[in-house]
């Protein structure tokens, strides 16, 4: 069991704040969150968990956790603040110390080049529904491989590009905002050919380079026995999980479902190369009816998003993820929930639900394991309570609760139900 990764997960606009600091740019979620009615509450990053500055108070509590790994993202307003253009070393700098921090706690980064903070100057020009940004991504993946490819061996390149496409650009919930369909699908395209090319710059720039995606898989079940509705599970499936899956695995898009990618000659080709590990995030399944319509099933457990708490199809998803498009190696990025979480008059946060959601989920995760799947390593999303994008501050993921006015951070039950059980599985 030694060489699987226990760790936790963040990103960069979710934890860090310092929004206007050494010559950070504007991103796309600042804009966003500065349009009224976008944002819950009218709630901003710009102090977050001010993890900008009590990052070396954070990883030692880290290190107190004893994870293996830490996966956290790169802003590139802070490494290129016009989105092109001049490299910002103020901006690299945080990142580096970073690094050495966490190695000085023997805890290995994990970083990720886009979790979905885009230079606002980027968006102005098309952003990803413009072929120009996947250009600009590149230049961006070479300065901070550049700085932290000495130290760094796991690298991925995207977050979530059905998030990007879908909520940022088809449905307008996510940065930055815009509602049109083939907006989606466009950004989606050019997201996938810009984690094509990155991933060359970094192998050709760190030669022991582990190079992968995260993407966010659900598994899917049909309501009932229907035939109708197992054709709507599949059109789900092929939109939400294949969409990405195979472009990546298989170099083509799926036949089936009804979408019109702007690809160009030699796209597929780098879409499609190698990886060493494939990302996954996961928090919930699809059930479908006919429509194809998304429905609640009575009686399950939620979070305190809303979702039902299914650990048996991350199981399910990680082997049929495992048969069908063999990835050498699978990590799961994030898993995670959300609960209301208070502190007690004994000062204490007694998340027992938290500690339900990841036994149940690790041992499902273990149980794959146990069958065959390569899964290499599992990140708790989340580290800290942070800003959860439209939600603001209203929902809490951390395995450390966050005291927003004063930023106190308070270890919550479950970081210790994690700590436990990352210590006795290490002994295994
Ligand atoms: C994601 C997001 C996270 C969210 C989490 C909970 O990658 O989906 O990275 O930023 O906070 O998913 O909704």
């Amino acid at each position: 069991m030694s060489d699987f990764l226990w760790g936790a997960a963040t990103a960069a606009y979710q934890i860090e704040g310092a929004v206007d600091e050494d010559g950070r740019g504007e991103s796309i979620w600042d804009r966003f969150c500065a349009t009224p009615g976008k944002v819950r509450a009218g709630e901003t990053g710009s102090i977050a968990c001010d993890f900008y500055h009590r990052y070396p108070e954070d990883i030692a509590l880290m290190r107190e956790l004893g994870i293996d790994a830490f996966r956290f993202s790169v802003a590139w307003p802070r490494v290129i603040p016009e989105g092109r253009g001049a490299v910002n070393d103020a901006g690299l700098d945080f990142y580096d110390r970073l690094v050495d921090e966490l190695l000085a706690a023997g805890i290995q980064p994990f970083p990720t080049l886009y979790h979905w903070d885009l230079p606002q100057r980027l968006e102005d020009e098309g952003g990803w529904t413009a072929r120009s940004t996947a250009e600009a991504f590149v230049p961006y993946a070479e300065a901070v491989v550049g700085r932290l490819g000495d130290r760094v061996t796991h690298w991925t390149t995207h977050n979530e590009p059905w998030v990007v496409a879908w909520l940022g650009y088809g449905w307008g919930e996510h940065a930055p905002g815009r509602t049109s369909e083939q907006d989606a699908v466009d950004a989606a395209h050019h997201v996938l050919l810009s984690h094509g090319w990155a991933a060359d710059v970094i192998r050709r720039d760190v030669p022991d380079a582990r190079v992968g995606i995260v993407l966010n898989l659900e598994h899917v079940d049909p309501a009932t026995g229907s035939e109708a509705d197992a054709a709507a599970a599949r059109e789900v499936d092929g939109r939400a999980n294949r969409w990405f899956l195979d472009p990546i695995f298989r170099g083509a898009y799926p036949e089936d479902v009804d979408l019109k990618p702007p690809v160009r000659d030699g796209d597929l080709a780098a879409v499609g190369a190698r990886i060493d590990f494939l990302g996954i995030n996961n928090y919930f399944r699809f059930v479908v009816r006919e429509g194809p319509e998304i429905v609640e099933v009575p009686g399950g457990t939620r979070t305190d998003m809303g979702w039902e708490v299914h650990p048996e199809s991350l199981y399910k998803l990680l082997r049929r993820v495992a048969d069908e498009y063999a990835p050498p190696s699978i990590y799961i990025t994030e898993n995670g929930a959300a609960y209301a979480d208070v502190r007690s008059h004994d000062g204490g946060v007694h998340d027992l639900e938290r500690i339900d959601f990841l036994a149940t989920h690790t041992d499902a995760v273990m149980r794959a394991r146990d069958d065959g799947v390569p899964v290499d390593g599992y990140f708790v999303w989340s580290f800290l309570d942070n800003f959860e994008w439209a939600q603001g501050y209203a929902k809490r993921f951390g395995i450390v609760y966050v005291d927003y006015p004063t930023l106190e951070r308070v270890p919550k039950d479950s970081f210790h139900w994690y700590r436990q059980r990352i210590e006795s599985l290490q002994r295994v």
